[in-house]
């Protein structure tokens, strides 16, 4: 199927942007709203099918959910925490302002929509309805079986994940959020039929896994991938680890189907990332798999410089419907927030910030990482 052919399902809802964190909290579910606001700009909406996910139910995020941590949730507001002290800590939650998984207003239906948006995306790839589908609210992939983590409270993209497997054999997920995915290579450690490959930043950042000899386990082992990296990652270095690991793990793997975590929060001038991606070279990595012609599913994931999060995802949104976006913004966009007048274009700059990946250690990662997809069945 050439590129252009393909079916581009986008989910979205548009209550996704009244969720708020509070309390000074980085992650702003808002962004989603910016993103689409932009990609409607730019005419997009009108080549692919916009849809409004059904949000999950109690009995389909406990397929990998806890049951008391998915009951937590649905029953803990803002005015309870009081009474639930034991539990909100043994759910790593805490309250507004202190901690990272903070109980707010519409937690549990904000969990459930984004959810329902990577679900719903894996569904319709795994029914042909469509070949790439976007839920760029949706790529949570620090939360585990019975616990809150870093912003992230259930795993959509376990979720998802599990929905493909009904249908496909082997499944690939691809992080290139700054921060190790450690959520889903946990809940996939021990298996062959899903093979996790994250890149990011290692060493005194969180969540602090995520080391190049951490493989897999059992039946899982070489189907584990973890590509450690340090500060000031530019695109040519990205590059230089990401395409020849990409193509061998296709080669050796084989997937049915593609997920990726395309976490913004690897670019340059992230508020909490310390990467110096420019929106070509962050793309790049979701081109260069597309080129496979493999059904995607396409989540987001962290990215805290808001305005240059929503830049991010349009663009590419517009790559992967094989339209190169025009790098001055529709008037449209200019007009309605005075949220691009920064630069009023599309692309971002990079800095001249001093990148710590060295050549040679670039290149011993590569080597080490193609040394054990070497051991995968032929
Ligand atoms: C996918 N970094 C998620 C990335 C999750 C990162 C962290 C913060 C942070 C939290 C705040 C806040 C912050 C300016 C930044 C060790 C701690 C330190 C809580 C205050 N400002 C993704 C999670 C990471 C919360 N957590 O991969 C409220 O930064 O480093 C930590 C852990 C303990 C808890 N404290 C932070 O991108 C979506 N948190 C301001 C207010
Ligand atoms: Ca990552
Ligand atoms: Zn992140």
């Amino acid at each position: 199927m050439k590129p252009a052919e393909k079916v581009v399902a986008y989910f979205y809802d548009d209550d996704i942007g009244n969720y708020c964190y509070g309390g000074g909290n980085p992650m702003r579910p808002h962004r989603a709203r910016m993103c689409y606001t932009l990609v409607d700009s730019y005419g997009l909406t009108k080549k692919m099918m916009v849809q409004r996910p059904r949000p999950r139910e109690f009995e389909e995020l406990t397929q990998f959910h806890a049951d008391d941590y998915i009951n937590f949730l649905r029953g803990v507001t803002p005015n309870t925490v009081d009474e639930n002290m034991t539990q909100l800590r043994r759910f790593n939650m805490g309250i507004a302002g202190e901690a990272d998984c903070p109980v707010f207003d519409g937690l549990y239906e904000y969990c459930q929509v984004y959810s329902g948006g990577s679900v719903d995306g894996a569904a319709q790839l795994a029914s042909g309805a469509a070949q790439v589908a976007f839920n760029w609210s949706g790529g949570m992939h620090h939360a585990k079986k019975a616990e809150a983590s870093g912003f992230c409270y259930v795993n959509d993209i376990v979720m998802a994940i599990l929905e493909l497997l009904k249908t496909y054999a082997r499944v690939l997920y691809v992080d290139i959020d700054i921060h190790h995915g450690d959520g889903v290579e946990e809940a996939f450690y021990l298996t062959d039929r899903v093979m996790t490959v994250s890149f990011h930043k290692y060493g005194e950042f969180f969540p602090g896994t995520g080391a190049l000899d951490d493989i897999g386990y059992g039946k899982g082992k070489f189907y584990t991938v973890n590509v450690p990296l340090k500060d000031g990652m530019d695109d040519d270095s990205y590059r230089l680890v990401y395409e020849p690991i990409m193509q061998k793990v296709m080669e050796m793997y084989q997937p049915g189907a593609i997920v990726m975590c395309c976490g913004a929060d690897s670019l340059s001038g992230d508020r909490l990332g310390c990467f110096n991606l420019s929106l070509e070279g962050h793309s790049n990595c979701l081109e260069f798999l597309a080129k496979f012609n493999v059904p995607m599913l396409i989540l987001g994931g962290g990215g805290y410089t808001l305005r240059n999060v929503a830049r991010c995802w349009c663009y590419e949104t517009g790559r992967m419907m094989n339209i190169d976006l025009p790098d001055g913004l529709p008037d449209k966009a200019l007009d309605d927030f005075n949220m691009y007048l920064d630069t009023q274009r599309l692309r971002i700059a990079v800095s001249n910030m001093k990148n710590a990946n060295e050549r040679q250690e670039l290149e011993q990662i590569k080597t080490s990482v193609l040394e054990h997809l070497s051991h995968l069945p032929p």
